[in-house]
């Protein structure tokens, strides 16, 4: 290799995925932060941490590494994402706020976390209440509080069901829930976007949700009410 070669970055999933089931978080953190200087935080995110931990699935389905060693990837994801959560923008202190769920049976949450920090960077108050959580109880949260928007996650296809029940319940919130911003998301809804009905925005992609939120920031910055 000629010696003026850039080096080829680090931040493949094929690596981030073996930092995170040595349990490297550091390390796993450092790749990632990299990545961030070099690309929007959606970005990274969809195109860097899903494959990495979609590695980690793989191999732990056909037995080449151990459920622990799969525990302890999404454990150090969690310890990593929290290394490289952006600090808060100055100019918007008081910023809206989100309530981000997994319904009812869910436990895949690090969508969620990615969510939150795609979130904060736009200076949004974020209440995540991650996994497992009833619809009636959700729909109680949102109605007794100021909230700007709800964002729910799945990872499989088979809590749809729970997920029907959860839109059913945002929508039928006092206060506004029927035309409360709502978007859900996860790999749960992929290839299923047509067929769930109720929210504002259906998608697997951070990217997305961004530009959905970019939307609404923009609604709050020329006065529009909750
Ligand atoms: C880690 C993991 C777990 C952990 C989760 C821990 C945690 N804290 O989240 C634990 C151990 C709990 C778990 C449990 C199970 N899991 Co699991 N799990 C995974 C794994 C390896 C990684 C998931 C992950 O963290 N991804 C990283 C994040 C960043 O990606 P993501 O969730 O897709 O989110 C991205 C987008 O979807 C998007 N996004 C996410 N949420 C939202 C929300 C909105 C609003 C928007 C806009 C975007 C968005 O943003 C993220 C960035 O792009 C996946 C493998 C895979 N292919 O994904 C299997 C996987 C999803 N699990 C699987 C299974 C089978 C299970 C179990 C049934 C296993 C069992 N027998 O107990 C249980 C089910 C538990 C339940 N009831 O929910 C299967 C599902 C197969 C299927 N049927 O589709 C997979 C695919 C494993 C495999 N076979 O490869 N799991």
């Amino acid at each position: 290799m000629p010696e003026d070669e850039p080096p080829e970055s680090l931040a493949t999933p094929e690596f981030v995925a073996a930092l995170l089931a040595d349990g490297d978080d550091d390390m796993a953190a450092w790749v990632i932060g990299e990545a961030l200087e070099e690309r929007p935080r959606a970005d990274v995110f969809d195109g860097l941490l899903r494959p990495a931990m979609e590695i980690v699935g793989s191999r732990w389905e056909t037995g080449a590494w151990s459920i622990s060693q799969e525990h302890l990837a999404s454990v150090s994801l969690m310890a990593a994402l929290s290394r490289v959560r952006p600090g808060e923008p100055a100019e918007m202190r008081v910023g809206p706020v989100a309530v981000l769920a997994a319904p009812a049976g869910e436990q895949h949450v690090s969508g969620l976390a990615c969510l939150a920090q795609i979130l904060e960077e736009r200076g949004w108050h974020v209440e995540n209440l991650g996994a497992n959580v009833p619809a009636d109880d959700l729909r109680r949260f949102v109605s007794s509080r100021g909230v700007d928007l709800v964002a729910l996650s799945i990872g499989t296809h088979d809590r749809i069901p729970a997920l029907r029940e959860a839109i059913g319940a945002i929508r039928a919130a006092g206060a506004g829930g029927d035309s409360l911003p709502l978007m859900v998301g996860g790999r749960g809804v992929a290839g299923m976007e047509d067929e769930i009905e109720g929210p504002d925005l259906v998608t697997a992609s951070l990217v997305e949700a961004g530009q959905f939120v970019d939307g609404l920031d923009a609604r709050f910055r020329s006065g529009s009410p909750r």
